[in-house]
């Protein structure tokens, strides 16, 4: 498993100089993601990167990550790329699978018996290409990640949003689309525009119930889900070297909730005593050589308005608890506040379940201070009246905090240790309710809380926050409390407070594990098999999409306007259809199921022109695809926002949707949309949304001469003989244009590696 130290001296070899270079070029002191972007441009993109214009830059990272839910499509199109061994460190992660239902073992033992097919399958695929593998049961990409992989000044993309956790290590770390990713193996550059630079100065320090994840709260309060778009979140000030490399990760994790690019910390005392607390210390010592430039100019930092495009200030002194939600991350409410808040909005006021852990705040630190809560449960005979649930982010923590005696603490109160998994936080819950249908809240200390993301239910209230305030909130069953001020009945008849949380950063015996759960590939994987069964329901080989006719788009009919909030959760659902990520044609039966029709209100029915009938919007698409009809897809602002995952771009594909016109698309789902060949386009005037209606015939104009810059045109054909038309307008740059017209981008690969 060991991190890859003649890679990290290599980075660091040519760091300084290209440092120096763009600080020569662009005559200004830099920020620490100028340097770390510049540190990995690819050959002949300087002159570009530093001119700061609109085009893409290509960037060569040292390291992909997968996550099981999305590798299995990444390597079903590398399987296709041609190469023997991928061409930097790569490593697959068995998380998402794993369903939460009863506890640890038997869940994890459960999974691996129904995830068996797909589990042999990226084993071998991953001893073929040279890929490091970690078992179902060995914990979370990003813990992982940040345990054995991040270093300072490093770059890294990885198939899933919260990929940019490793940031709390002072990496530029970047959540992709599995396409993204298998270019990157191929030895392909890797590209992105060049990102706006948001700067948050933390002044003060954290005390008390304050913690990391309330820095991200308040953030996500203040930049909303679509603040970060195109931008690179870079903390610093003395605030920031006071949070420990963990809470950080937690800050930079939950960054994918304002849709940033990603977010990252410099290189400080903190991230050394971490990394030598993972044992590596070779890291830190060399990341100690080059520190000065693992961090943002001086100059910068005593100015920051003059260098960054937007800069937040926060004193972390006066930092108070936050707890976000409902359905979504970006409502933030003071914990002073809530408890209005939630009799204000009639918000189920009874807690049913509180969750901590998962790979945003799972971190020794989150788990000593939650279970110092929970020791207070005990000692003071409070009796805890929701369910609790606690995910360890990997199998050292797990071993670590177990070993330590807090999962023991947490057992007395009453919680349950579901396995080293996603579980919960991605919809694979069993949550056992007597009433789906009863309006009810549960708390977790993850980062995502979309209408149904936990437990698939429309009705469940979810709200975010740090680890210890859910711990404090599970005791006290009931969204009006703070724990802060207020007491608590005990057992006795007594009332009781609860005192601040005290947490450890570091295990003071140090991590341990038995079994991390990692397997190493064969040197020479020419050999090894990859089997899919041609009759699997979980795994199918990809066909290549079919090449662009090349004229205009016309007689398209709509297949749904979709209206208000439209995540990739509603595009393609995880919970119960994370099975057939590895199964294109299956999958596809999830496409927008979660999308309201705006013209009935409704979730999955939209209307079949052919027969003028409502129907579910993946039957009525394989309809006009058996009758050859091109169809789009409308939607709102940030169409696509949270997940990595490609399935919702390569379902409409595969499923015959020409293209998608949207008010604005979230960054990840934008780009893997091009990448498979399929035609994402804006409206000019968000105001022409409203002109769209549900009989329209419509067509798309200046395909022939589709070109960077130059605005499509939009004509709807309405039912009563009337026309509108309008411009749209469209980011795709040259190379680009050539993905749309070979039909996708692997198509284009494919053809390379095959010369
Ligand atoms: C998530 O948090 O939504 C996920 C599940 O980790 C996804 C990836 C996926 O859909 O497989 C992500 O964030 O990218
Ligand atoms: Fe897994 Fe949740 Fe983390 Fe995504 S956010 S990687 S689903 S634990």
């Amino acid at each position: 498993m060991a991190f890859d130290l003649d890679m990290i001296k290599k980075v660091y070899d040519r760091y300084s100089t290209r440092v120096a270079a763009a600080r020569k070029a662009t005559g200004k002191p830099l920020t620490l993601t100028e340097k770390i972007l510049y540190a990995h441009l690819s050959e002949g993109n300087a002159q570009k990167a530093f001119a700061r214009g609109v085009d893409y830059v290509d960037f060569a990272p040292d390291r992909v990550a997968m996550q099981d839910a999305t590798a299995q499509m990444a390597l079903l199109q590398f399987m296709q790329a041609g190469r023997p061994k991928v061409a930097v460190p790569s490593t697959v992660h068995c998380d998402h699978l794993i369903q939460a239902k009863i506890g640890a073992e038997i869940d994890l033992n459960t999974a691996k018996d129904t995830n068996k097919e797909v589990y042999d399958f990226l084993a071998s695929v991953s001893d073929k290409y040279g890929i490091g593998f970690w078992k179902p049961g060995a914990g979370i990409i990003h813990q992982v990640v940040l345990e054995n992989y991040a270093f300072p000044g490093g770059m890294m993309i990885g198939t899933d949003s919260h990929t940019p956790n490793a940031g709390g290590l002072g990496m530029i770390a970047i959540g992709v689309g599995g396409a993204d990713a298998c270019d990157v193996m191929a030895g392909l550059p890797w590209e992105l525009k060049f990102p706006k630079l948001i700067g948050v100065k933390l002044t003060g320090k954290l005390s008390g119930w304050s913690s990391a994840k309330d820095v991200i709260l308040k953030v996500a309060g203040i930049l909303t889900v679509k603040g970060g778009t195109g931008a690179i979140v870079e903390y610093f000030g003395e605030g920031a070297q006071s949070l420990s490399a963990t809470g950080k990760g937690t800050i930079c994790n939950m960054g994918a909730e304002i849709g940033a690019t990603t977010s990252v910390f410099g290189y400080d005392e903190k991230a050394a005593i971490y990394l030598r607390g993972t044992k590596r210390e070779e890291i830190a010592a060399l990341a100690d050589t080059i520190k000065e430039h693992l961090t943002g100019d001086a100059e910068v930092y005593a100015n920051p308005e003059q260098y960054f495009d937007q800069v937040i200030e926060i004193n972390l002194s006066e930092l108070e608890p936050h707890v976000n939600g409902p359905f979504t991350p970006d409502l933030a409410w003071p914990i002073s506040k809530f408890a209005a808040a939630v009799k204000e909005n009639n918000w189920p006021a009874t807690l049913e379940v509180g969750l901590i852990g998962s790979c945003t705040n799972s971190s020794y630190e989150d788990i000593t201070r939650a279970a110092s809560i929970a020791q207070q449960a005990v000692d003071k005979h409070l009796k805890t009246k929701a369910e609790f649930t606690i995910t360890p982010g990997s199998e050292q923590v797990r071993y670590t905090v177990d070993r330590d005696g807090y999962l023991g603490t947490f057992a007395e109160m009453g919680g349950v240790v579901l396995a080293n998994a996603c579980g919960p936080c991605i919809g694979q819950w069993a949550r056992h309710t007597d009433d789906p249908t009863r309006k009810n809240s549960i708390i977790t200390s993850f980062n995502r809380n979309f209408a149904k993301r936990q437990d698939g239910n429309p009705n469940t209230h979810a709200f975010v926050a740090s680890p210890e305030i859910v711990t404090a909130f599970a005791i006290a069953g009931d969204l009006t409390f703070n724990p802060l001020t207020d007491t608590l009945t005990n057992e006795q008849g007594q009332q009781v407070k609860l005192d601040e949380p005290q947490g450890l950063e570091m295990p003071i015996k140090g991590y341990a594990v038995e079994d991390a759960g990692y397997q190493a590939p064969a040197e020479d994987g020419s050999k090894v098999e990859v089997k899919v069964d041609p009759k699997s329901a979980r795994l199918q080989l990809l066909d290549p999409f079919a090449a662009w006719e090349g004229t205009d788009l016309n007689g398209l009919k709509l297949l749904i306007k979709a209206k208000g909030k439209c995540t990739t959760d509603h595009i393609s659902m995880a919970g119960p259809w994370l099975k057939f990520r590895g199964h294109l044609d299956n999958i596809s039966n999830n496409m927008l199921i979660g999308a309201i029709n705006y013209f009935n209100g409704l979730a999955d029915s939209v209307k079949n022109e052919l027969t003028g009938e409502y129907g579910p919007v993946p039957a009525t698409q394989r309809d006009y695809k058996a009758h050859g009809i091109g169809t789009i897809v409308v939607g709102d602002e940030n169409y696509g926002e949270g997940s990595s995952r490609e399935h919702a771009a390569m379902e409409p594909r595969h499923l015959g949707v020409r293209a998608i016109l949207v008010k604005s698309f979230a960054r990840i789902h934008e780009t893997n949309l091009k990448k498979q060949g399929m035609l994402g386009i804006t409206f000019a005037d968000p105001a022409d949304y409203d002109k769209i209606q549900e009989d329209d015939s419509i067509d798309i104009k200046g395909l022939t001469s589709f070109a960077p810059g130059k605005q499509l045109t939009v004509v709807l054909h309405h039912k009563d003989g009337s026309t509108d038309s309008f411009a749209v307008n469209h980011t795709y740059n040259a190379q680009q244009i050539e993905w749309f017209k070979a039909g996708g981008a692997l198509n284009i690969i494919r053809k390379q590696m095959a010369n």
